[in-house]
């Protein structure tokens, strides 16, 4: 059974528009996320206008801040220190990655763990690690959230996560482990000894390594559930674009045997969107 993260997404793009409404409705201003764009990344240029758009479908305002990709760390971090300080600016987004001149990890790091929608600050990551409320990072809350509802029982169940990013990986490993989920969790990378053994014994695998169709029909116990995170790009000569997107799994043949499985596109994707502003309309609340 397909897992239709799109469907979803879009359900949840609506609850969250219902909310927005009601908050304005009591005299609030509508949520505010800035958005900044380093670089003219085709692919980053492409989430940032998909982010946009979904803000403005929920009546969440939002701009974004487009800057050069000569631009410099300190040029950047003045920015985030500006819209730290900016009392109209709900949530602070940085589209990831950033030009070679600029670490990571110092702007996420100056971005205000209040406006850090999301959730890559270190304050917003140890919130996930201990269990507390924070901003949780948007793919991995997605991931959650599509399980959830598509009624996936996680308490004890064998989870497989393939890929340790600070993104997707270790987030979601710990959103898996907490209390209440309870699932027992295992994270296979690159130096991962019989992985296609670890793998099998999964009944939830969550595959988010960034290798086209690395996840195959053998490597699948029957009856999983199978959630692709994977965006590559394959050439495709019969696309307009030259090239279409498919995920870490080899969907085709993995659709036989696992009970429940996203497809890519329209799985994880969406659902990352619509967690951002989740995010968003929280971070107005929780500052008011
Ligand atoms: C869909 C991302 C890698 C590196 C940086 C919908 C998105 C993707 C797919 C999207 C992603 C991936 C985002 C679909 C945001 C997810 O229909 O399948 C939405 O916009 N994403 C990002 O901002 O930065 C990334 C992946």
């Amino acid at each position: 059974m397909l897992i239709d993260g799109k469907q979803i997404a879009s359900e949840i793009r609506s609850e969250i528009r219902d909310e927005t409404t009601q908050w304005v409705s009591e005299g609030n201003r509508p949520p505010y996320l800035a958005v900044v764009l380093v670089g003219d990344d085709p692919a980053s240029a492409s989430y940032v206008r998909g982010k946009a758009r979904a803000c403005q479908e929920c009546g969440i305002g939002s701009d974004t801040i487009a800057l050069d990709s000569s631009t410099s760390e300190k040029e950047l971090l003045d920015l985030i220190s500006k819209l730290n300080t900016d009392s109209e600016v709900d949530g602070i987004l940085v589209q990831l990655p950033l030009p070679s001149q600029i670490d990571d990890q110092k702007v996420i790091s100056a971005i205000d763990p209040s406006k850090d929608v999301d959730g890559f600050h270190p304050v917003n990551i140890g919130n996930v690690v201990l269990g507390r409320p924070g901003f949780t990072p948007a793919t991995p809350a997605g991931i959650m959230e599509l399980l959830r509802r598509s009624g996936v029982e996680i308490s004890g169940k064998n989870a497989v996560v393939l890929g340790r990013s600070n993104i997707v990986g270790k987030p979601v490993l710990n959103l898996l482990l907490q209390k209440g989920t309870d699932a027992t969790v295992t994270i296979c990378h690159s130096r991962t000894r019989n992985l296609p053994d670890v793998v099998r014994n999964a009944d939830i695998i969550i595959a988010a390594i960034g290798r086209a169709h690395f996840v195959t029909k053998d490597m699948v116990k029957p009856g999983a559930v199978v959630i692709d995170v994977g965006i590559n790009r394959i050439d495709d000569d019969s696309r307009e674009r030259g090239y279409r997107l498919v995920g870490d799994v080899d969907f085709d043949n993995v659709v036989s045997v696992a009970s429940k499985i996203t497809p890519v596109p329209g799985g994880v994707g969406p659902m990352t969107i619509a967690m951002l502003l989740r995010n968003t309309l929280d971070a107005a609340r929780r500052k008011a």
